[in-house]
């Protein structure tokens, strides 16, 4: 052995330091030639010649447009398919019971992710460097009518779906999951979905306070074929505020759940273990919905319904990073961000930081960037007999 070789890499910051090394800079330099020509050159002053008049690139954080991580704003929905990720803002809080504001979710989001890089370390991956990212904005949502705005969240989420994109949706009160998840299974032909769902709430009943609100997603979207019941996986339920209504439904249909206390006393691995064999258990895909309210209230003030006792950020992050490393992963949504409540924007960080890392652990699996379509969906759209949303 040559004894000049560096020594093998023993921590994880050790191959960190290496990760960073192969990741190239392509993205960077055209970000900066970009900038330049569009921004004008820098005054005279200024020593640093990759900074432009104009303001046109990720620098300066508190600078520019706030897109999602200033991806590009796409406003050709037509060419969604282009990209490899597409984030979407749906801002709709008709469905909440209690505190409102989560139609100021994706702005919230939105604002604070102007605070992350591109590039995360442990995981040594570059999203600018490694896929391609654009924020297709909002659907447009029907303010005092649930049906109407599940109606165009199914149409926006199906198109996003079926161009190839990979969608992330950013709610939203949880009432979204119903209709995200119509607007997949309308593109998955004969295959199934099984959801992984981070809450403290099961969110299993049928209507509440006489409609769909945000305590009903699931019991709605596992009527489905292509979204079964007993692939249902419940991380994180517990405390006061779980309606006894949905508890019976969860029983019923044999929802899989584990609480908070399962978790630590049989360990983070197990509950992915869990998840995994429970929401693949025939089928062809994963759909993650995460509820920030799966947090403990104390991280995420700015929620609808917070409950203390929760996940704490790091345990929810890593079961959510090892199941997107191991699963094939449809879609990712996360919801019950209310800015109006929040602190410091520290719940719309934690919102952030999921879609970010999900982004991360896909690149890590290569499931990003996408070099083909996934084989679960289907161009041609099933035809739902219950509603006809189209
Ligand atoms: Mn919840």
């Amino acid at each position: 052995m040559n004894e000049f070789q560096p020594p093998i890499p023993e921590s994880e910051a050790q191959q960190a330091l290496e990760l960073e090394r192969q990741l190239p800079l392509t993205g960077w330099q055209q970000e900066v030639s970009r900038s330049l020509e569009l921004g004008l050159e820098a005054a005279a002053s200024i020593n640093d010649r990759t900074i432009s008049t104009f303001a046109r690139g990720e620098l300066p954080h508190y600078a520019g447009i706030n897109t999602f991580l200033k991806a590009p704003y796409l406003e050709d929905i037509w060419k969604v398919g282009e990209y490899d990720v597409a984030i979407v803002g749906v801002p709709h809080d008709s469905g909440t019971t209690y505190r409102p504001g989560t139609r100021f979710g994706p702005q919230g989001i939105r604002r604070i992710s102007a605070l992350y890089t591109p590039y995360n370390f442990e995981l040594g991956i570059d999203l600018r460097e490694q896929i391609t990212l654009c924020d297709v904005g909002d659907i447009f949502t029907i303010p005092a009518n649930n049906e109407k705005s599940f109606d165009q969240i199914s149409k926006g989420i199906a198109h996003i779906f079926s161009s190839g994109a990979f969608p992330i949706i950013m709610g939203g009160d949880h009432s979204i999951g119903y209709p995200t998840v119509r607007g997949i299974c309308r593109h998955l032909g004969d295959k199934k979905m099984g959801i992984i769902h981070f809450d403290r709430h099961v969110d299993t009943q049928e209507t509440d306070l006489d409609e769909r609100m945000h305590t009903c997603p699931w019991f709605h979207a596992t009527n489905m074929k292509n979204a079964p019941a007993q692939n249902l996986v419940q991380l994180g339920i517990g405390g006061w505020q779980v309606p006894r209504q949905g508890v019976k439904i969860c029983r019923q249909r044999s929802t899989n759940i584990l609480t908070i206390t399962d978790i630590v006393e049989k360990g983070l691995d197990y509950a992915v273990e869990f998840a995994l064999e429970r929401a693949l258990d025939g089928t062809d895909c994963v759909y993650i919905s995460f509820d920030i309210d799966c947090i403990d209230a104390g991280f995420v003030p700015g929620t609808g319904w917070p409950e203390p006792g929760g996940f704490m950020p790091r345990e929810a992050l890593y079961i959510l990073g090892k199941i997107v490393q191991r699963a094939p992963i449809c879609g990712l949504e996360v919801v019950e961000v209310s800015p109006p409540y929040d602190i410091s924007d520290i719940t719309s960080l934690m919102a952030t930081r999921v879609i970010c890392d999900t982004m991360g652990h896909l690149i890590k699996s290569g499931q990003l960037p996408r070099k083909d379509k996934p084989a679960y969906i289907e161009m041609e759209a099933r035809q739902e007999s219950i509603v006809d949303w189209s």
